[in-house]
């Protein structure tokens, strides 16, 4: 088992992981978030080599539509590289709510409760109404997709999500020709989320799509990974997945599905306007104002990878952007 576990980087502290640009320039990111005094030592993650419960701490108590998975698989959608490994994807997570240190997000994030559950769709559509999500997702058909998935701090992962397109989802609330944007929002509660506190940033995390690229095809609404539904630190139990943008766009456990005449602010864009844009596509030519975006680091293995432009989706996306 040591042997497993030594061949991996989590088992070296995160400030020697991390490139050092880039750990200084987080430093510097939470500071501006207002994430201060935490000191040295909340930096380094405590425990050494992936938790063998990181993939099941955070499961859903009464995770909705249990019975659907697995379900069949999209064979569209290849991959040019192998699957991540599960535990590695479950214990190296970003969702600021719960921790800004990925190797303990899992274990904050178990305290949400996800049942019940309620995703409002409101604004500009024909049907606004509140779906219990276990309705939600029986009204769509779910299917697995092998994504790649790409973070703008050049960390990389390719994992099967479970879910459904958000083209489905659009076509069945029906929006108004009026609607040309979609605007997300994460659950809000700072009893279970210790930083959603006021200093901390604009909460709750929001995030938005143009119409044209909710309606891709790659567009998903994902509420399971590696076969089941979705752990709590990845976003249960209703979670975006735009797999041509940084990760940041995909934003986690889902409470309103709103449609808006204009583009609506976001979490990351309104704190940080200079370093985080709002279409954020993965772009290898276009280096972070403090760091280069031309390679990434797969999280189990430590490889490093060319980053693909569109990580790698221009066939389906380009044209989004012309
Ligand atoms: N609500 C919310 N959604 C979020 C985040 C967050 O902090 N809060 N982090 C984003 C970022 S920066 C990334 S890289 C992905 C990480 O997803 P994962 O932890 O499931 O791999 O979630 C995104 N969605
Ligand atoms: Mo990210």
């Amino acid at each position: 088992m040591a042997q497993f576990i030594n061949r991996r980087p989590w088992h070296i502290p995160e400030s020697a992981a991390t490139p050092e640009s880039i750990f200084r320039q987080r430093r510097q990111l939470l500071k501006a978030a207002g994430f201060i005094g935490l000191g040295l030592a909340g930096i380094i993650p405590s425990g050494c080599g992936p938790a063998k419960d990181a993939a099941t701490i955070g499961s859903q108590e009464h995770p909705p539509a249990r019975d659907l998975y697995p379900t069949r698989r999209d064979t569209r959608f290849v991959l040019d590289r192998p699957l991540t490994e599960e535990v590695y994807a479950a214990s190296y997570n970003n969702f600021y709510e719960f921790s800004v240190f990925k190797g303990s997000v899992y274990k904050k994030a178990a305290r949400l409760r996800t049942s019940p559950w309620q995703v409002e769709v409101s604004g500009l559509v024909e049907k606004p109404r509140v779906f219990e999500v276990d309705e939600l997702i029986r009204m769509m058909t779910l299917e697995e997709r092998l994504y790649r998935f790409r973070c703008v701090e050049a960390w990389a992962m390719a994992v099967p999500w479970t879910g459904f397109s958000m083209r489905q989802f659009i076509k069945k609330v029906q929006p108004l020709s009026s609607a040309k944007y979609i605007r997300f929002v994460t659950f809000m509660n700072a009893d279970v989320a210790p930083n959603q506190n006021p200093s901390k940033g604009p909460w709750p995390y929001t995030e938005g799509l143009t119409m044209a690229e909710a309606m891709n095809e790659l567009t998903l609404l994902a509420t399971g990974i590696y076969g089941h539904p979705l752990p709590k630190q990845h976003g249960a139990p209703l979670r975006l997945v735009v797999p041509w943008k940084y990760g940041f766009k995909s934003i986690k456990s889902i409470v309103m599905i709103e449609f808006t005449a204009e583009q609506p602010p976001t979490f990351w864009n309104s704190n940080l306007p200079k370093e985080y844009d709002f279409v954020a596509n993965v772009r290898p030519d276009i280096p972070h104002p403090r760091w280069s975006q031309a390679t990434e680091k797969l999280i189990d293995t430590g490889e490093r990878r060319p980053t693909l432009p569109y990580n790698g989706y221009g066939q389906w996306v380009a044209q989004l952007y012309t």
